[in-house]
């Protein structure tokens, strides 16, 4: 899947501003043009752009409806809809006619619609907020009431850019591109998925030509390749033309392995300082916004952090974009969420995470490595987070995602576990695995104290009955900014920073240990309960971006390593 391009053969129309919007019943169908609709902004969450509960918390299907106006030019070629994101079903309707629909609230709907288009059309789009159990994230939906299992608001609406581009007939459908390097030396295998034939040449960052080939598949070399690196977003771009097309992906060199119990990026042990993060911003809720995510980026540098996990959702493609840019590490999250319910009840079963389930998730993995696989940035693909791996069934589910997952990538993958290690069924699949702690929060709340043998002796047991690498994916304290205590009470700054600080002495002591990725970034939106005032406070940030206390500690510590 290629990212709509403006250039001399694709034009691209953004439709993102007002909309027409109205909540609407499950049989209804747009013949005709929706009558009492309000306004509604694109993108954006619907949540938190209303002032009464019944949209807020509505359950159910959404109209977002426009009339456009599309160019000569756009009709003599093939046209296509793109809708980057939207929460978590989209059908697509244009003047009432049936167009099609994609299922995943975090990738992209991308759907031709020549044969449906004339210079003026009705477009009506459908959007359902609901969650199954064979949904991911996963959920349960009784008497029009939705429950979900995972620590985040389901904020729902169109949260990513809704675009239409024209291509040519015949035009470059996919480029894939996977880099090798030996003795100072690069080599760009390259794949363009075309029934045209194509050249391909190769440019570096000061638009340098470095190669070229004649042909759909084949192998550019580079000498002296500058490197993809961290905090070294060295970009090359690799621009494939046929007689009536053209397309240009940028593109990294660098490597990623994992080794014994290390992670090597170009051929060097690396340690990941970040965070969990979200797509979460006052009023907007999810929706992408380039402000927000340049303040992040810029928080993320000032802080010393080197990479993020996108938990847990695929982001946005501009995020990835910027870390390529800025030489962030990403690894990379479906939304394989909420596959515990923290009870005795058996999750993986027939009636709940089920074939079903296991044909959404790897459908999920296919779509997003079809996004995101020519990003420098992703070192590294997340399975799911926190699942009932302690299940039996759990071993044979995660069996077959990994092996999915495989083949058709060559990123290492990750499982992120908060089970007993001696317990988990899923781990010994991945290579590398990802440990949510929360040693003196939710268990022995507060008693810091009790931090490093416990920590010690279960990291211990990780190590020794896996000995791969193992980054701390997730370990936080709730901590309200402005609520100060000496000694450090929970919820106080000086708490968190005391609990960062016994958390991060133990993880020092591990060699195996490759990075700590502090849950969370910033604060966020969760739904309503007793332990979520104004939503998860594990922020290192505010959900204004502005530093606690924590962060400058957190600074200090990650300058010097
Ligand atoms: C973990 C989840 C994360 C939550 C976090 C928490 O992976 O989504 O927000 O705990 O409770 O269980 O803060």
């Amino acid at each position: 899947m290629l990212f709509p391009q403006n250039n001399n053969y694709r034009l691209t129309v953004n439709l993102n501003g007002l909309w027409e919007f109205k909540m609407v019943a499950d049989d209804y169908i747009p013949f005709k043009r929706a009558e009492d609709t309000t306004m509604m902004a694109v993108p954006a969450s619907y949540n938190d752009l209303v002032t009464d509960r019944v949209l807020k918390d509505y359950v159910g299907n959404v109209l977002y409806e426009k009339n456009i106006r599309l160019h000569n030019v756009m009709t003599r070629d093939d046209v296509y809809l793109r809708i980057g994101a939207a929460c978590h079903r989209q059908i697509v309707y244009i003047d009432g006619r049936l167009v099609g629909e994609h299922i995943g609230g975090f990738l992209p709907l991308d759907l031709k619609i020549t044969e449906f288009i004339k210079s003026e059309f009705r477009l009506s789009i459908i959007i359902d907020n609901r969650l199954y159990n064979t949904s991911i994230p996963y959920g349960e939906v009784k008497d029009g009431k939705q429950t979900i299992h995972h620590d985040f608001y389901n904020y729902s609406g169109i949260h990513r850019d809704v675009t239409i581009y024209s291509v040519p007939r015949n035009h470059i459908k996919d480029i894939v591109i996977k880099t090798r390097i030996a003795d100072q030396k690069a080599y760009v295998d390259f794949e363009i998925e075309c029934n045209n034939k194509a050249s391909v040449s190769i440019f570096d960052q000061e638009e340098n030509l470095v190669g070229n080939f004649e042909g759909n598949s084949g192998t550019i070399l580079v000498s002296n390749p500058k490197l993809w690196d961290i905090g070294k977003g060295n970009l090359y771009t690799l621009t494939a033309s046929t007689e009536n097309d053209s397309y240009s992906e940028k593109f990294g060199i660098r490597s990623v392995e994992i080794k014994g119990e290390q992670i090597l990026l170009n051929g060097r042990p690396i340690y990941l300082k970040g965070f969990g993060k979200h797509e979460d911003f006052f009023v907007i809720g999810k929706a992408n916004n380039s402000a927000v995510n340049i303040r992040d980026f810029n928080c993320m540098k000032w802080i010393n952090a080197n990479s993020f996990r996108t938990s847990h959702y695929p982001y946005c493609e501009e995020i990835y974009d910027i870390a390529d840019r800025e030489g962030f590490l990403v690894i990379d999250e479906v939304p394989a969420v909420g596959f515990n319910f923290w009870s005795n009840v058996p999750v993986f079963c027939e009636e709940r995470v089920n074939e079903g389930t296991l044909n959404t998730h790897k459908k999920c993995i296919d779509e997003l490595i079809k996004r995101d696989k020519n990003h420098p940035c992703i070192i590294m693909l997340s399975c799911g987070n926190e699942a009932a791996s302690y299940e039996e069934k759990s071993g044979d589910y995660f069996k077959k995602i990994a092996e999915y997952a495989r083949s058709l990538s060559p990123w290492p993958l990750m499982l992120v576990e908060n089970v007993n290690p001696n317990a988990t069924k899923a781990s010994e699949y991945f290579d590398v695995i990802g440990l949510n702690k929360y040693n003196a929060w939710y268990n022995n709340h507060s008693e810091i104290h009790l931090i490093n043998a416990q920590l010690t002796a279960d990291l211990k047991l990780w190590r020794d009955r896996f000995h791969k690498p193992l980054v701390l994916t997730e370990f936080g304290a709730d901590t309200i900014e402005g609520n100060h205590s000496l000694p450090g009470e929970s919820f106080s700054e000086e708490f968190q920073v005391e609990y960062l600080d016994e958390m991060m002495k133990v993880m020092d002591e591990f060699d195996c240990v490759v990075g700590e990725h502090i849950w969370n970034f910033a604060d966020f939106k969760t739904k309503q309960g007793l332990t979520r005032v104004r939503g998860n406070r594990k922020g290192i940030f505010t959900r204004d971006r502005q530093p606690k206390l924590a962060a400058h500690f957190v600074k200090r510590r990650w300058e010097k390593m």
